[in-house]
């Protein structure tokens, strides 16, 4: 004769919830004309930040360097406003009318990826 074992299989599961609470990384410029707005270069050759706002006159920045060396530059002015050397932090500031920028590195290899947007009002 022929058994078939029937087992009940209790199938727990577990709904794991996962927050994942990204640090700081909310919308970067509320900076006020006063205040530099901190862009960090990251090693993966990205900014910490997209998009930034600011107020137009002088636009400061805080320019941070992780281990690569970067700068920042407002492309549609070809104007470098910081750069910086690996584990550096600098500031610079250019003057903006209101308009979009976008603030790119010029570090050849890095232009493709470093790209962020300045809205400045
Ligand atoms: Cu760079």
């Amino acid at each position: 004769m022929f058994r078939t074992r029937k087992r009940s299989l209790t199938v727990a599961v577990t709904a794991a919830l996962l927050l994942a609470a990204c640090g700081g990384a909310e919308e970067g410029g509320e900076a006020t004309s006063e205040d530099a707005l901190t862009v960090v270069g990251e090693d993966a050759l990205v900014w910490d930040v997209e998009e930034l706002e600011a107020e137009a006159g002088t636009v400061e920045f805080e320019l941070v360097c992780e281990n690569v060396n970067h700068n920042l530059v407002i492309e549609e002015l070809d104007e470098e406003v910081a750069e910086c050397a690996a584990n550096e932090t600098v500031t610079g500031s250019i003057e903006l009318e209101e308009g979009e920028y976008t603030y790119v590195c010029t570090i050849p290899g890095h232009e493709s990826t470093m790209r962020g947007t300045l809205t400045v009002s």
